[in-house]
């Protein structure tokens, strides 16, 4: 069986106390490799070598940490189909996502970063008679870096990548519940020539590790993917340190569809937007707002085009569903079905485990689901599930559809769907939302800003935002 080492000081180890805990292949419900239970000791050795590595990296020119990150970018790429397998078997997403989404997005971000830290630039402020003011970014010097398992390469590196190219050295943690593409990334890193401490990977838990990273005051900035009630967690150990925090949190997003939208353009995206990587995605679309001329016009295609979604095996090449990740997200899914038929809502499609065969026999599968008659402001639709399970409702007025769709605690993404150019700009106005796309969905261009409102999250990543997190910024006054 596969054993995962950490990435410590350029070189892989075992953790301090050499305690492993089971990693779960959720396509078949079975342990398949051992990762380390890594505690405060090993987060400990990993800063000690980060804060060797510090002035060294922090020193290198930007061109030459660009260039080390773009060799990282070149392996994996060269290796694309190896990780791609990889992350299937550990998250149980469709390898045919995994191979055109997420590991291609992480080649992508170490090469968006490397090369967007060589165009990054400082501000300058003219005063006419008294002088000037120059800005200075340095980076922070240790970061941590926590990601989550829906996506978990592609979140992985979306935050050491910023935090590399801006110069700062890294302790990282991704999921514990998928935790292999990281390993071979720390096997990458060797090998591509990042020198010894600059990148550190620790694996374990959340409340061990995690929180241990959180704790240590020689850890200045802590960038977090995952839960807002583990997100709420962190801010309260890291806020009265004064750490800089980037929290990208959960989501209840709504996708408003109006009458005069492109039927067949909303129903496919649609499709995607409620139930891409089984639902588990934050960006999905959970609570879909139909204008009611066309509501059970769509209502019985989006139920018939749900109906003929495959759910199986991740190898298997027609498969549109694989499995969820664990079986206690699988449990907390059903539940939140069992909620809704207690709130009144009615099953349309879907609502229940998918029994595969042979090896598959135990692994998490369910049928995609589509819920209607719930009350906008029910638990169903205020909470998030995080699943293949979205709700329909009907709305007669753009008032109402902003009412419905901005109640909830959350504001991450919200997608619109319209013909009408002067409703799609004033709707995206009135969204509390982060991210709004209108007649599209996850169209993403890495120089946008990426992040949420209200419970979603503090601060945005993306593009030269990251690289300001990633920097302490100095103001200079120079007199004339
Ligand atoms: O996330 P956690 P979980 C949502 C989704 C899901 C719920 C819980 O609703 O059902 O969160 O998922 C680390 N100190 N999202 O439990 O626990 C943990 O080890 C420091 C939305 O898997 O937040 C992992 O590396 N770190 C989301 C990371 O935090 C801690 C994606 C995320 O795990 C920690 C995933 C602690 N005390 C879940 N506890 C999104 N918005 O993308 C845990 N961790």
């Amino acid at each position: 069986m596969k054993v995962i080492k950490n990435y410590v000081n350029g070189q892989l180890v075992s953790p301090v106390f050499d305690k492993y805990i089971e990693n779960i292949d959720p396509s078949r419900g079975k342990v398949y490799s051992m990762i380390p239970d890594s505690t405060a000791e090993d987060v400990e050795l990993a800063v000690e070598a980060a804060e060797k590595a510090f002035p060294v990296w922090s020193s290198w020119s930007k061109e030459k940490r660009s260039d080390v990150m773009l060799k990282v970018a070149q392996l994996i790429e060269q290796r694309l189909d190896i990780f791609a397998e990889a992350e299937s078997l550990d998250n149980g997403k469709p390898l045919s996502l995994a191979k055109s989404v997420d590991i291609p997005r992480a080649v992508s971000n170490f090469k968006f970063f490397a090369t967007a830290i060589l165009h990054f630039a400082s501000e300058s402020h003219y005063m006419e008679s008294e002088g000037f003011n120059y800005t200075t970014r340095k980076p922070i010097g240790i970061v941590g870096c926590i990601s989550p398992w829906n996506l978990p390469l592609y979140l992985f590196t979306w935050k050491i990548a910023p935090a590399l190219a801006a110069g700062n050295c890294v302790i990282a943690k991704p999921s514990e519940i998928t935790p292999m593409t990281a390993f071979m990334l720390s096997e990458i890193c060797i090998e591509a020539g990042m020198p010894a401490g600059v990148l550190n990977i620790l694996h374990g838990l959340g409340h061990k590790v995690g929180d241990a990273m959180t704790r240590h005051r020689k850890i200045k900035a802590i960038s977090f993917t995952g839960g807002t009630k583990t997100g709420e967690m962190i801010s309260s150990i890291a806020a009265p340190m004064f750490k800089k925090l980037s929290l990208e949190l959960g989501g209840k997003n709504p996708n408003i569809i109006f009458a005069d939208c492109d039927f067949d353009d909303a129903l496919s995206t649609t499709m995607r937007s409620s139930f891409a990587n089984q639902g588990q995605i934050c960006l999905c679309g959970s609570r879909i707002f139909i204008e009611r001329p066309i509501y059970e016009k769509f209502k019985a295609a989006f139920v018939e085009k749900t109906k003929n979604s495959l759910v199986s095996y991740p190898t298997d090449p027609k498969a549109k569903l694989g499995a969820v990740v664990s079986e206690s997200h699988m449990q907390k899914i059903l539940a939140y079905v069992q909620l809704a038929k207690e709130e009144g809502g009615t099953i349309l499609t879907g609502g229940e485990r998918v029994l595969l065969e042979g090896e598959y026999k135990d692994g998490y599968y369910l049928k995609p689901t589509i819920i209607e008659g719930l009350s906008y402001n029910c638990r169903v639709n205020q909470e998030e599930i995080f699943g293949p399970v979205v709700t329909i409702t009907p709305f007669d007025t753009e008032e109402e559809a902003l009412m419905m769709a901005n109640s909830t605690q959350y504001g991450l993404a919200a997608t619109v769907w319209t013909t009408n150019l002067k409703k799609a700009h004033r709707v995206a106005d009135n969204l509390q939302s982060g991210i709004v796309w209108i007649n599209s969905w996850l169209v993403r261009d890495l120089r946008t800003p990426f992040g949420g409102v209200k419970a979603s999250g503090v601060g945005r990543e993306g593009g030269f935002e990251a690289l300001r997190f990633f920097t302490e910024t100095k103001n200079v006054f120079v007199k004339s």
